[in-house]
């Protein structure tokens, strides 16, 4: 007799940051709808269509369902099915032969966004393995917030959602679509009705644009000169917080007197924003209190990357909307176990020495290698040769700049395992594919190591296909094979006690729980100052010249030059469709968004013959690609907001699924990188189209 329906709560995941605390309807083994959990700590209630339809994700039919070995050449499409034991046995022991010949640091260990506990099983696999190498896409993605936050400030400065403000600042940032980091959308928007105004800092308009009170429409790009003249506007008009300044802050003057190059008139003419409209934001950010900065990934997309999140941070500190409830504040952790002990920091004590990025002089603490410089050690052997690389969660030759790179240096590596859900690109270039068990099919924990001060339960929900297993299990099993067993557990799962244990919590009664959030702690630094080398907010870096850095934020240009044969600017955003390359695999989502569309205005779409749905090539110095036009005035005339991530599943796959057709890193480059955190430009690219 089949069950009735079951209401399990949990939190989603795997499809954007994930937060949004959910209610699962289960029957017979199977999901059978999904709706928001009105008690939801981070969406009271809401959620969106791709967590609403999020366990198609698991049904399928051509879903990884065992592993498999490479049996032509690479990136042909040609498979064996093998059982768990000799692919386990298979890269353990390619893993093995590359440190013998090279040393441990020759086998890069990827990652992606970070999705759930697996992503610190995985850098726990690195430091036991003894390679300090961590491939991540930190370089574009919060690395550059929250180091530059750690240098500047002592911690990373996260917009308070949960407390009320009177304003909100978004900058490069659309919560609405893509809910950062858990900074879910709908909060935003109940913060909106509860009163708080509303800035958004934005090319395009965006939904949220469309509700501002001001809406700054930049270049893309240019937002470094914008924090700049914001910086202008508040310190010469005497706007900032006087008693804060005066006692909380470093090098002051200095930032004065520095500042009083970028005039509103000045960045206007970098930034395309109207000079009076500069002066109005800056005011406005300045006089609310408190105001919430949401800033978001569109800062960390060109080589300017620092400059700009310095400027950010001292905009925060100077209006006096640090550590203060509604303003930026310093997420503390529950009582769990720290990142350094659970990743198992203190087996590799000469890791920051030895990573393959400290040879180009990176910031201090950034601990990731960044994906060109693990293509330049793959391919050039510069700083010593790289050989081998256990990937998960990841779709590099997709997501990374440059994919050509990308295609050449995974054709080149002796040997590559990829744990995956679903036959990618990059997993047809494995030696050995490991298929997955995904969110719902096991236990979990989320939102650990990412700063905001809490960890939220996924429990297990439904079985998984025979075969598949969790990442945590795969690894658990693989670091047996390759190191001391006794560094690993018995049963994976024990990573989740582990985890929990300082809280005086089993497991279960996390779950029971449902999430565990830090003490609210606000304006620390009145007793113990901040965590910086002076104890003060460092708007100037006392440590600037020790290591190698800026002590002043600037902006000399943009980092690709105007090119008359490319009079366009190219852009890209996160759509509400899809996490990035995942998932183009599911119907209904699919269905929602079948093509990659690139937005172009209509007198620009005009002056280039093309109409709405025409197929449009797109091009730029280093590449070209096709998509399909939409005819929109939310972009300027001279900016084209083109799609990220497109690969298409139903493809050739001896061809690897056409990644090369509509794959928006077809048009980046990794020519020029931002020294700090080795950066590529992904936005403000000349580009020029043409109809197909
Ligand atoms: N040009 C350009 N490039 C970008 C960006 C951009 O804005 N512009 N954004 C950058 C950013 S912010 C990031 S974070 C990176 C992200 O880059 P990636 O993390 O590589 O991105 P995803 O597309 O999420 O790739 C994840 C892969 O993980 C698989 N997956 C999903 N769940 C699981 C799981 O539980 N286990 C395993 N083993 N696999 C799973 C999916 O099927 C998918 O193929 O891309 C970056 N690249
Ligand atoms: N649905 C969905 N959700 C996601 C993801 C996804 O792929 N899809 N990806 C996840 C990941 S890995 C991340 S890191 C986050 C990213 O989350 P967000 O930071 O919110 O995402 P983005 O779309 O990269 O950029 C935000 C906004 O910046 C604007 N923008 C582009 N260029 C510029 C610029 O030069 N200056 C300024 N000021 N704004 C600019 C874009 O138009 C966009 O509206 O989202 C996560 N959530
Ligand atoms: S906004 Fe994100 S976390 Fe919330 S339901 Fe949608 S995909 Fe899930
Ligand atoms: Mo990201």
């Amino acid at each position: 007799m089949s069950e009735e329906i079951r209401w399990v709560k949990t939190h989603c995941a795997r499809n954007d940051h994930g937060g949004c605390g959910l209610l699962v309807g289960v029957k017979d083994n199977q999901i059978v709808q999904i709706k928001g959990d009105p008690d939801g700590y981070l969406n009271h209630g809401y959620t969106c269509y791709k967590g609403r339809v999020s366990a198609d994700r698991l049904t399928h039919p051509d879903r990884l369902k065992y592993p498999l070995k490479r049996v032509g050449k690479r990136g042909e499409g040609k498979w064996q099915r093998i059982s768990w034991n000799e692919a386990l046995q298979e890269t353990a022991d390619n893993l093995l032969q590359i440190k013998e010949k090279y040393g441990a640091k020759a086998v890069g260990f990827g990652v992606g966004m970070p999705k759930g506990l697996e992503h610190f099983v995985l850098i726990r696999l690195a430091n036991i393995f003894g390679s300090p190498n961590v491939i991540a896409s930190q370089d574009v993605c919060h690395a550059p917030r929250e180091i530059t936050g750690v240098h500047t400030c002592g911690f990373y400065p996260v917009a308070d959602l949960q407390n009320p403000m009177s304003l909100i600042l978004t900058w490069g940032s659309n919560p609405l679509a893509t809910n950062e980091e858990g900074q879910i959308g709908s909060l935003v928007l109940e913060n909106i009705k509860k009163g708080a105004k509303l800035i958004v800092v934005d090319p395009r308009r965006t939904q949220l644009a469309a509700r501002a009170d001001l809406w700054l429409q930049l270049i893309p790009g240019t937002g470094p000169a914008l924090a700049l003249g914001f910086l202008n506007v508040i310190i010469e008009e005497s706007l900032y917080d006087k008693e804060f300044v005066e006692n909380y802050t470093y090098g002051f003057e200095d930032l004065a007197e520095h500042i009083k190059q970028y005039s509103p008139e000045k960045v206007s003419e970098i930034t395309s924003v109207p000079a009076e409209l500069i002066r109005q934001a800056a005011r406005m950010y300045a006089e609310a209190k408190p105001a919430a900065l949401q800033w978001g990934n569109a800062v960390e997309h060109s080589v300017n990357v620092f400059d700009h999140t310095r400027s950010l941070v001292c905009l925060m500190a100077i209006t006096g909307n640090l550590e203060v409830p509604g303003g930026n504040i310093n997420a503390h952790d529950p009582k769990i176990m720290g990142l350094g002990k659970f990743v198992r920091a203190d087996l590799i004590p000469t890791k920051a020495k030895e990573m393959i990025s400290t040879h180009y002089g990176i910031i201090p603490r950034l601990m990731t290698v960044a994906p060109a410089y693990f293509r330049k050690a793959v391919l050039e052997s510069v700083p010593y040769p790289v050989r081998g690389y256990y990937g998960m969660c990841t779709n590099p030759l997709v997501n990374w700049a440059d994919s050509k790179v990308t295609y050449e240096a995974f054709k080149s590596l002796d040997f590559i395992a990829i744990a995956e859900i679903f036959m990618t690109p990059t997993a047809a270039m494995a030696d050995i594919v490991f298929p997955v068990a995904h969110q719902y099919e096991m236990n979990d924990i989320g939102h650990y190591g990412i700063g905001h001060g809490m960890i939220l339960a996924r429990p297990k929900i439904v079985d998984p296909p025979e075969e598949c297993w969790p990442d945590m299990k795969i690894m658990n099993e693989l670091g047996k094979r390759v190191s001391s067993p006794e560094l690993w557990h018995e049963d994976y799962e024990e990573f989740l006690e582990d985890l929990v244990k300082p809280a005086g919590l089993t497991y279960k009664e996390f779950v029971a729980k449902g999430y565990l959030k830090g003490p609210d702690r606000f304006r620390l630094y009145l007793e113990k100052g901040f965590r910086t080398p002076t104890g003060k907010v460092e708007l100037k870096l006392s440590v600037a010249e020790k290591f190698n850095l800026k002590p002043l934020p600037e902006f000399k240009g943009l980092s690709e030059e105007n090119d008359s044969e490319y009079p366009l600017t190219l852009m890209s955003a996160k759509t509400p469709n899809y996490l990035l390359s995942s998932y183009r695999w599911v119907e209904r989502l699919r269905q929602r968004e079948p093509h990659p569309f690139v937005n172009i205005h209509p007198e620009t779409a005009a002056a280039n013959g093309i109409n709405d749905g025409d197929k449009v090539l797109i091009e730029t110095k280093h590449g070209k690609i096709v998509q399909v036009a939409r005819v929109t005035d939310n972009v300027l005339p001279q900016v084209i907001c083109a799609a990220l991530g497109w690969w298409y599943p139903e493809g050739d796959p001896s061809q690897q699924y056409e990644w090369r057709k509509s794959n928006y890193n077809m048009l980046t480059s990794i020519n020029k990188l931002g020294k700090e955190f080795g950066t590529p430009n992904l936005k403000n690219l000349p580009c020029r189209i043409h109809k197909q």
